[in-house]
């Protein structure tokens, strides 16, 4: 296959202004008939060119006549004369065989489609490319019992019943849009309803449709999504355009959700949730998300991207937006931790592997490789920092401005940094480098202190490593949000700084520091890059306990939790008192916000902690971790036995206040039985059957999976199981829960898991729960005899027949080889050659496992 390259990109030759569309719906063989009318742009003889993938054409005609056309690798292409014309097809697709869940398929019964990047050319032969804006008129047809409600992107304009026991309705869509934002459902669904008034007193109906069981679930998503529409207004001025806004659950869906103009689509987790079988995380999740997908209704949809690799200036700048909701609506500092923990989780390995790539890419092979953690969550931290240099009003101003000038136009990156300089009155000419170079910045700094002329200097120094196609790069653009505080009387030197750190290096200079200064830098994580300091661990204690900004004060504790760690598995052992030490500072200190005070008492992840080191070293990362958790479970019991105490809730709640004291019973639960308590398997027992939600249950379930003693764990399994039979959400948390687990039989468990009778590839929510979770089990999955290793690429290689763009999605931990010591990189590298051996391999796994090879 050959790769798409940004450089090549050219203007369409036509224009489709109109497109009709009439489904004649049915799971084994659906006709789709569209008439397009199609448009020259300019003065040129090039022939109109239509992207088509796996359809039988029936007929094919230009202005009534039979079309003369020629087959191409990527569809067909038809030789016009005129400026305009009219083209006609017919073509015959096959629902259910769609395993790729591309294009219209059939899950649980539903007919749905998803079109974003590339699926609208499996449903109808158009030029599949995000700047062909065309106006949408739908007509379906449909058995009427088996599919009772036909839904399509715009508003509705006509319904009716026809002979045999079908009926037909159409939707008109005044916007034009794209053709991956087109979206049809067919089904037997019922809707939670409600109706918005926009601020200029436009009613719109809501609907959210799912099956009936279902529809019990969808209270918070409904509340959800009308909290968005009014956020996007107070903050971004930005109104709802269509009198009608509809979300459908799907159980079989490759992405979260899909913002198809006035027609969401959602994987099922993110809509569906009670507190039954939902954890507060869930909760959390689905109000992200659906805020997400109706935030792309400005961002995305009425200003589309011209091309896809200008993906992030509808995901990052969306992403952003979701993030800015999500804090306004609870705690915005434990927000900011959880954002910046997932950036570390996903997006710092990826910059720092094979698959590296610039916010915006230069080409790709498969356009579904490059959702990634750089393209949504690095993408966002640009805007973000856009928005920091900017400062609030005038980002507000740069992004009217941006929807002002780009309104229903497919527009660039480019464009947008534009917007913000020209109302920002800011150059924004090296920042620009954030999205053209990958790799994460390394920024070190010295602060050095002259007790006696009061003088106090802070020596910053920034490299870019070099990622694969880019050996040397220049200077970014690093905002740095900077403080001092003094070491002895703890109050702050002075006010916060916003440093721009522009070249190789730079010096910053303090006067009046008139006590031994401590440097709380990058505050607000400001910019995505790793900080290396000398901060000792008496400095990063006090910060931890004195910083008044509270995502420093995390960070001061996760570096100190770090660097002990490091020195741990380094040296096979340190000094755990510091950590200690702080911890109990924060867990004793009562202003603490127990929902913060949870996410600082947790150690880094042994990934994470494997990030730091040349060479990982799984075993002895997870004995370090395990040391150091015993240590804190042990000689802080008492408090951790208090704050379980302190923290119980009988009825559930979701309010920020409940999910902070729930967060902190469970992690609390852990560290008492990380200490070997005696009755801590109890302890847990009593809270998985006590709960009332499933935060609650599913935290005393880990524990007892990771910790237990066999009975205990066993019992609480299969109770699970049989409590939540049928419910495949809940179930792929039981998956999960054991993929994940630290014990040494989680290889033999995940091996038998995958031949349950629950056991599926073939939905991606099964198949992520399962392997992609076992995947990113640092212990277990680098078993030192790589059968962990062959497990996944066995899974992988079948994953790939059914539905490739999932299967590609869980290469990149085999990928991660360099990072291990010899046998392991050499068992990892043999896997992915024997799935590049495979007859018939997707060019989307082609892609992920050339890469990781190279
Ligand atoms: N556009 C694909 C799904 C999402 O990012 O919203
Ligand atoms: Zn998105």
């Amino acid at each position: 296959p050959r790769a798409v390259r940004r450089a090549d990109y050219r203007p369409p030759e036509w224009q489709v202004p109109r497109i009709a569309l009439d489904f004649d719906l049915d799971p084994t063989a659906t006709r789709v008939r569209a008439v397009l009318e199609v448009e020259r742009t300019g003065d040129h003889d090039a022939p109109l060119h239509l992207d088509g993938d796996g359809l039988e054409p029936l007929s094919i005609t230009v202005d009534g006549a039979p079309a003369e056309w020629t087959a191409t690798d990527r569809g067909i292409s038809i030789a016009l004369n005129g400026a305009r014309h009219r083209i006609e097809t017919e073509v015959l697709i096959h629902p259910e065989r769609n395993t790729q869940l591309m294009g219209l398929y059939a899950s649980g019964g539903l007919l749905c489609t998803q079109c974003e990047a590339e699926g609208f050319r499996r449903i109808t032969f158009f030029p599949d490319r995000p700047d062909v804006l065309s106006r949408y008129s739908v007509r379906m047809t449909a058995d009427k019992a088996r599919f009772p409600v036909l839904l399509a992107n715009g508003d509705p304009v006509g319904a009716g019943d026809l002979d045999g026991g079908r009926h037909w309705a159409a939707w008109d869509d005044p916007f034009p849009k794209p053709c991956y934002l087109f979206a049809l459902v067919a089904g037997d669904l019922v809707a939670n309803r409600d109706t918005f008034v926009t601020r200029s007193g436009r009613e719109v109906a809501l609907g959210i449709w799912v099956r009936s069981p279902d529809l019990a679930k969808t209270d918070h998503a409904l509340a959800a999504l009308k909290t968005s529409m009014r956020w996007d207004e107070d903050v971004y001025g930005r109104e709802y355009d269509l009198d009608v806004f509809n979300i459908v659950a799907v159980d079989d869906f490759n992405f979260g959700a899909m913002e198809n103009k006035g027609l969401n689509i959602f994987n099922s987790r993110y809509i569906l949730a009670d507190a039954d079988t939902a954890t507060d995380y869930d909760y959390d999740a689905v109000a992200a998300v659906v805020a997400h997908e109706y935030f792309h209704n400005w961002s995305g949809n009425r200003v589309t991207c011209r091309d896809w690799f200008q993906l992030s200036l509808k995901e990052g700048f969306t992403v952003y937006r979701d993030q800015s909701f999500s804090a306004d609506q609870g705690s915005a500092a434990v927000k900011r931790i959880e954002d910046v923990r997932s950036l570390r989780a996903a997006q710092f390995p990826e910059d720092a592997g094979p698959l590296a790539h610039p916010v915006r890419p230069d080409a790709y092979l498969e356009i579904s490789n490059f959702y990634t953690a750089t393209i949504y969550n690095k993408g966002a931290e640009v805007i973000r920092m856009m928005a920091t240099i900017l400062g609030p009003e005038k980002f507000r101003a740069g992004s009217d401005l941006y929807f002002d000038r780009h309104d229903g136009t497919a527009a660039t990156v480019e464009d947008f940094v534009c917007a913000m300089e020209d109302a920002g009155g800011v150059d924004l000419a090296q920042f620009r480098r954030w999205y053209s170079q990958a790799g994460t910045p390394r920024v070190s700094a010295r602060l050095e202190h002259e007790a006696g002329s009061g003088r106090a200097r802070l020596y910053l120094r920034q490299t870019v490593p070099p990622t694969p196609g880019q050996p040397t790069k220049d200077p970014m653009v690093v905002p740095l949000r900077i403080k001092l505080f003094g070491a002895e009387t703890a109050n702050a030197l002075g006010s916060e700084q916003l440093v721009l750190l522009k070249d190789d290096e730079a010096e910053v200079a303090f006067e009046t520091v008139t006590e031994p200064p401590v440097l709380s830098i990058n505050r607000g994580f400001s910019a995505p890059v790793i900080v290396e300091t000398d901060r000792g661990p008496a400095e990063l204690a006090f910060l931890s306990a004195h910083d008044d900004d509270p995502f420093a004060r995390y960070e001061a504790m996760q570096q100190l939790m770090l660097d002990t760690l490091v020195a741990a598995v380094r040296h096979g052992r340190a000094d755990q008192a510091p950590v200690v030490e702080a911890v109990r500072n924060t867990l004793t200190d009562p202003r603490l916000d127990p929902a913060f005070v949870a996410e600082a008492v947790l150690l880094p992840s042994d990934s994470f902690i494997g990030d730091q080191l040349a060479v990982v070293d799984p075993e002895a990362i997870y004995q370090a971790r395990e040391g150091l958790r015993r240590e804190l479970g042990q000689t802080l019991v008492d408090h951790w036995r208090a704050a379980y105490e302190g923290a119980r809730d009988n009825r559930f709640e979701y309010t920020p206040a409940a999910k902070g004291r729930r967060r902190l019973r469970t992690v609390s639960l852990g560290y008492i039985a990380a200490s070997g308590a005696a009755d801590a398997s109890d302890l847990a027992f009593r809270q998985f059957e006590e709960a009332d939600n499933m935060s609650d249950r599913q935290g005393a379930l880990t524990t007892l999976v990771n910790s237990g003693g066999e009975e205990a764990r066993e019992a609480a399994l299969d109770i699970f199981y049989h409590r939540y039979a049928g419910n495949a959400l809940v179930l792929d948390k039981w998956f999960s829960t054991q993929a994940l687990s630290s014990r040494t039989d989680t290889l033999a468990r995940v091996v038998e898991l995958s031949n349950h009778r629950d056991f599926t590839l073939a939905n991606p929510n099964r198949a992520r729960a399962l392997v992609g979770a076992f995947s990113v089990n640092q212990r277990a999955f680098n078993a030192e005899d790589g059968a962990g290793y062959r497990f996944v690429a066995d899974q992988l290689i079948a994953l790939d027949k059914l539905n490739p763009q999932t299967a590609a999605k869980l290469v990149p931990p085999l990928g991660r080889w360099r990072r291990f010591d010899e046998g392991r990189a050499k068992l990892m590298r043999a896997e992915l050659e024997r799935i590049l051996r495979t007859p018939g391999l997707s060019k989307d796994m082609l892609e992920q496992v050339g890469k990781s090879l190279d």
